[in-house]
């Protein structure tokens, strides 16, 4: 699939030319200087397979100052760039639209230092999630956030889209856990907002403005982390439900039951599951039910912890709420329930094609979506399934197809974002707006507010090279 099918026009930016590709080779070596097309294309194609950009280069420095020097040379000739972490975006925010130059940061993937008593990691920003946590857990520190991309994210991207992923109830945002950020403007000039410190109020929180900007606002080079301790004792129930209902008074109750110790506590409807063991090959130890519940308990006592739990499973089975269940505090075994989960984004993908909303939504309306776009949809797709973060009140709704239809995809947008405008919620939860929400931004922020994001972009980045034709809309 190509940006055609979007319909927009190139804006008026600088091309490359072969005096540029030989400016970034004099800069860093020429094995960081990607210009064959077949080396090119898998940076310009998304994950989903929903974008696919036309770059003729790629380029992969290795420090701030390269990238700082990069920046400076693209803001003068106004070439565009699009920063790069992983590519595991949903949102096609993370390749280019037309010709941009690709700034991937894979290469810049040390890490600087890491206070174990404070937890206070400082990394640079190409560090993949999951190198980061099997680092910090050696020394028995977490990472404050977890997602299915884990082996391929790296938190410079995870940063720039604010990611949430399955503990966010537990450890919050990462407006609350990055301590600290060093950044590169388009101009080139570097942002030090690189401190440990919990507590900072010298100011406007500058760092902010680089959580959840999406390569908008400039380029996260380096990034401080706070890392809390490692729990003890971690258990994982996976539990069958009959009902939506019974899934929200579950969470409450949990919440009520297991208070300090509830770490996680996911959802799935029964079409997520039945499709990803299908698609993805992998076994689910339960029987079929309605809707599938995954709680997670993280403390730092082993009795305490599985007496809550057990009491808290032991009262739910009587209530009803649990129909069926399995507790595990087996390594081996929780990863496999958690497989299944994480395994679910990608289960779609094996339909054919999948259609990927990521919203927030009252608790109470939370599941309603879903259900509008059974009867709406009918047989014109393969299936429609929701799941998410129920204890952030965010759900991902996945409708699968054999392959991308214009039409479908009609008669989903901006039918999903009104229903979601209706209640308040959020067009994109957790994944951004990257270049397949621009247009639709409007349902979730008032014009005063896209007034102000687009004077802040003036303000860093007056010549708009930084990851042009996403996040803002046009005017
Ligand atoms: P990319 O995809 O490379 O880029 C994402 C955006 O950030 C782009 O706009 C890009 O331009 C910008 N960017 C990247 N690096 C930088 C940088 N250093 N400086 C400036 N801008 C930069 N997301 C969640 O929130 N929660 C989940 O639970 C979750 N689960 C996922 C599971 C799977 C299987 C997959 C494939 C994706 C999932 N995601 C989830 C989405 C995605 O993984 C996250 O958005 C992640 O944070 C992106 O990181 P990345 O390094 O791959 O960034
Ligand atoms: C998850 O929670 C991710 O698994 C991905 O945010 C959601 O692919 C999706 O729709
Ligand atoms: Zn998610």
């Amino acid at each position: 699939l190509s940006s055609e099918k979007y319909n927009i026009k190139r804006k008026n930016y600088g091309a490359i030319e072969a005096p540029d590709i030989n400016y970034f080779k004099s800069l860093l070596s020429n094995d960081r200087v990607l210009t064959e097309e077949s080396d090119v294309l898998p940076f310009n194609i998304d994950w989903i397979k929903n974008c696919r950009g036309q770059s003729k280069v790629v380029l992969k420095p290795k420090t701030t100052e390269e990238v700082s020097q990069i920046l400076s040379y693209c803001n003068d000739r106004k070439l565009a760039v699009c920063p790069q972490g992983g590519n595991t975006g949903l949102v096609g925010g993370s390749v280019p639209v037309f010709d941009e130059i690709i700034l991937n940061l894979s290469s810049m993937n040390k890490i600087i230092s890491l206070d174990e008593i404070s937890g206070a990691l400082v990394c640079e920003a190409g560090c993949i999630l999951e190198n980061l946590d099997n680092y910090v857990r050696d020394r028995n520190l977490v990472m404050p956030l977890d997602l299915g991309a884990k082996g391929s994210c790296h938190i410079g991207g995870n940063v720039s889209t604010n990611a949430g992923g399955l503990r966010l109830l537990r450890y919050g945002n990462l407006h609350g856990s990055i301590l600290g950020i060093e950044a590169v403007k388009a101009d080139g000039t570097v942002i030090d907002c690189l401190r440990t410190l919990k507590k900072d109020n010298t100011g406007y929180h500058l760092k902010h403005l680089f959580i959840g900007s999406e390569g908008t606002l400039g380029v996260v080079t380096k990034v401080a982390v706070h890392c809390p301790a490692v729990p003890k004792a971690v258990s994982l129930g996976y539990f069958g439900v009959n009902s939506f209902e019974d899934v929200l008074e579950l969470y409450k109750s949990a919440k009520e039951s297991l208070g300090e110790i509830l770490s996680a506590f996911e959802m799935a409807d029964n079409e997520a599951i039945s499709s990803t063991v299908e698609n993805c090959k992998v076994s689910n130890p339960l029987e079929d039910y309605p809707f599938y519940v995954l709680i997670e308990t993280s403390g730092s006592d082993e009795n305490h912890d599985d007496e809550k739990l057990n009491r808290f499973l032991s009262k739910e089975m009587e209530s009803g709420k649990i129909v069926d269940g399995t507790i595990t505090s087996e390594p081996a075994k929780m990863k496999n329930i958690w497989n299944i989960r994480e395994s679910i984004p990608g289960a779609g993908l094996l339909d054919g094609y999948v259609f990927k909303y990521d919203i927030s939504i009252p608790l109470k309306n939370y599941y309603d979506i879903v259900l509008l776009l059974r009867k709406r949809m009918g047989n014109k797709i393969t299936r429609v399934y929701g799941y998410g973060h129920i204890g952030d009140g965010n759900i991902h709704i996945n409708v699968s197809t054999p392959e991308y239809s214009k039409e479908i995809c009609d008669m989903l947008e901006p039918y999903i974002f009104e229903e979601v405008a209706k209640v308040k919620g959020s067009i994109s939860a957790e994944h951004g707006v990257g270049f397949r929400k621009p247009q639709f931004i409007h349902y979730s922020k008032d014009e005063t507010a896209l007034q102000l994001m687009r004077e802040l972009k003036q303000c860093m980045d007056p010549n708009g090279i930084l990851n042009p034709y996403k996040v803002l809309p046009d005017n």
